[in-house]
């Protein structure tokens, strides 16, 4: 009786904190996982096919916040580096004023724009598998993956096909820099802003154009709002998917493997979907704004962009240094090997 007593006593606490220990339950965490779109869109897609792997292949569970939801995309990035949130889904076109090597993304003319090309380049270049791992974690991120999201397409109120058209045209980018350079270069008058305020500048006249892929400017109707769209073949809408680096580095070897595990299964099935939903966006634009006046430039018309792209370029390389210049360099072989 003493003895079953006793062994009670000590036997009961250690068989609370061996389920404890072991429960699922204990380990179940909810990770917030912060994007710049909804969840039918590129970004969306793919998140929710992360969060379908983590949910299906442990007890964690993600909460997705969609564009809007938490701010705009500063501020999105400012709770993830402070740790309030696990995941963010970014695009150089914003993360660029921070990361200036992020902005080779954006180096005119430097993408691929054939699909099977640009799936090739994001799938297995070593540019981007390999070099912006080191720097994304100077600034406290795990970087996990980068994807396009399209062609990106310039919609403006007027017709151009030199850089003397786009003269005094005021040209809305995303807060990157580099984007304010090159459009400076094509001869535009650009203005850097925030999503949220593009659809009141394009009403109400303050810019009159900006760019985007196709599967984008439909969604949001950003066609409805200019009178062309011009595929001037300068570069890929490209997004990346980060994790607080603190957040990552404190996770147990399974979990980062699950993590990796549903990067990989994302960013395979992403890279798929982009190429579907480029083409579902360009015709649903067709059918649903039949008087759209579509431009494609001739490779004649592009060789002056392109000329100028290479001040751009330069610009990127001053700011970026010789990390830039590899990345760039890389860059180039990966596009010829997928070629
Ligand atoms: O132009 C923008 O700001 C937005 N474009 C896309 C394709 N995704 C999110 C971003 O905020």
């Amino acid at each position: 009786m003493k003895k079953t007593r006793k062994l009670t006593h000590s036997v009961i606490p250690s068989v609370i904190a061996t389920a404890i220990l072991f429960s699922p339950a204990v380990f179940a965490d909810e990770w917030k996982y912060v994007m710049e779109e909804g969840l039918s869109d590129p970004q969306g897609l793919y998140a929710v096919k992360f969060k379908e792997e983590i949910e299906k292949n442990s007890d964690h569970t993600i909460k997705i916040y969609p564009v809007g939801t938490l701010g705009e995309s500063a501020d999105a990035m400012e709770q993830t580096q402070a740790g309030l949130l696990q995941f963010i889904d970014q695009s150089p076109g914003f993360t660029g004023a921070m990361i200036p090597e992020a902005e080779a993304f954006l180096v005119p003319y430097l993408q691929p724009t054939d699909p099977k090309v640009v799936r090739e380049f994001f799938k297995k270049g070593k540019a981007v598998n390999e070099m912006f791992h080191e720097i994304y974690r100077e600034h406290g991120l795990e970087l996990l993956a980068i994807f396009p999201e399209g062609e990106q397409v310039v919609t403006t109120m007027e017709e151009f096909r030199n850089p003397e058209d786009l003269e005094g045209m005021k040209i809305r980018t995303m807060t990157s820099p580099l984007l304010l350079e090159t459009y400076t270069a094509f001869g535009a008058s650009p203005i850097a802003m925030s999503w949220g305020e593009l659809i009141g500048a394009l009403k109400t006249n303050m810019v009159d154009g900006q760019e985007n892929p196709t599967i984008w400017i439909e969604a949001y109707g950003l066609d409805e709002l200019t009178k062309v769209m011009t595929y001037t073949g300068h570069g890929q809408y490209t997004t990346a998917v980060m994790a607080n680096s603190d957040f990552y580095d404190g996770l147990n070897r399974k979990n980062k493997q699950l993590i990796q595990n549903a990067t990989a299964v994302a960013h395979s099935y992403i890279l798929d979907e982009v190429v579907k939903m480029d083409a579902i966006g360009l015709n649903k634009i067709k059918e649903t704004n039949p008087g759209y006046k579509i431009v494609r430039l001739t490779e004649a018309e592009r060789a002056v962009f392109k000329q100028r792209a290479m001040a751009v370029e330069q610009s990127y390389i001053d700011k970026a240094g010789k990390r830039g210049a590899a990345i760039i360099k890389q860059m180039r072989e990966d596009i010829a090997a997928a070629m």
